[in-house]
């Protein structure tokens, strides 16, 4: 049975509502990501990042899991795939999928500074709120910035190292280390496919061009 890593974008949450970022008004088009999505950004303005993140975590609970989310939770479970996504939404968790390995985060979930302690946000979260274990007024949402170490890297470069076939689903591919995802699992061998709107200008070994909720329940069947 083949083993396949699974990579998702913005693109695969595009028909569920949820904005996507370098597409015509996509949120970097409409936010200056150095003061929404980095360390600095957050130190200089705590307030206006939690807005950013409390209004994506409220479109984000308007939001339905779509038919791609919901084969992508089809094939989830099964012990040859492994499920990457830089979404930072829970569409495939409520779809059903399980063993999700989210790169950049969780919008569902809030980090303590000061003692690392993660727990389930709330649905608005504000400068200053003290934290559950520590009370250390130091909370953020739990999603990886720029310029901060992705999560479960090792994890991810080991399944990519064992991949027979990798598979890209609606990334842009700009953004490291999952931009280089797609090398680094040809030259393991893996066979590489794109599911996308349009191609990303990646090398891959097929495209298959078309709206997520076409061609992921396409490819999953
Ligand atoms: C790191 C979380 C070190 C927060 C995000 C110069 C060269 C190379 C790299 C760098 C460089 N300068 C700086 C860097 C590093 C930097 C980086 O890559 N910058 C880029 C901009 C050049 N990266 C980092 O800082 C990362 N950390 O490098 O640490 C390290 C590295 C390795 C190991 C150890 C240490 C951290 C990056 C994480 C940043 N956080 N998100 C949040 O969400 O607010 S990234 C951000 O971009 C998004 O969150 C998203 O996850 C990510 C990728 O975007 P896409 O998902 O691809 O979305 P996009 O809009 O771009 O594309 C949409 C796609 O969907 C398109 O292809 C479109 O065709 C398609 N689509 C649209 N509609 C549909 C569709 N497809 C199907 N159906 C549809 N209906």
């Amino acid at each position: 049975m083949d083993r396949i890593v699974v990579l998702s974008g913005a693109g695969l949450s595009a028909e569920s509502g949820l904005g996507t970022f370098r597409d015509m008004g996509g949120i970097w088009t409409r936010y200056d990501l150095s003061e929404v999505a980095t360390p600095e950004g957050f130190a200089a303005d705590p307030a206006k990042v939690h807005d950013f993140y409390n209004a994506r975590r409220a479109n984000m609970a308007g939001a339905a899991p779509n038919a791609a989310h919901d084969a992508l939770a089809r094939l989830s479970g099964r012990a040859d795939v492994t499920l990457v996504t830089q979404n930072i939404d829970d569409l495939l968790e409520r779809a059903g999928a399980s063993g999700v390995i989210h790169m950049h985060g969780e919008l569902s979930r809030a980090l303590c500074h000061a003692c690392r302690a993660r727990w389930d946000a709330p649905a608005s979260m504000a400068p200053g709120d003290p934290c559950p274990a520590c009370a250390a007024p130091a909370t953020r949402p739990d999603v990886v910035w720029f310029g901060e170490v992705p999560y479960h890297m090792e994890r991810i470069e080991a399944a990519l190292a064992d991949a027979d076939l990798f598979v890209s689903i609606g990334t842009s591919g700009q953004v490291y280390p999952a931009a280089g995802f797609v090398e680094m699992a040809r030259l393991s061998g893996a066979r590489t496919l794109e599911l996308n709107l349009e191609a990303s200008g990646g090398r891959f070994d097929e495209v298959r061009e078309g709206p997520a909720t076409e061609v992921v329940p396409t490819w999953v069947a």
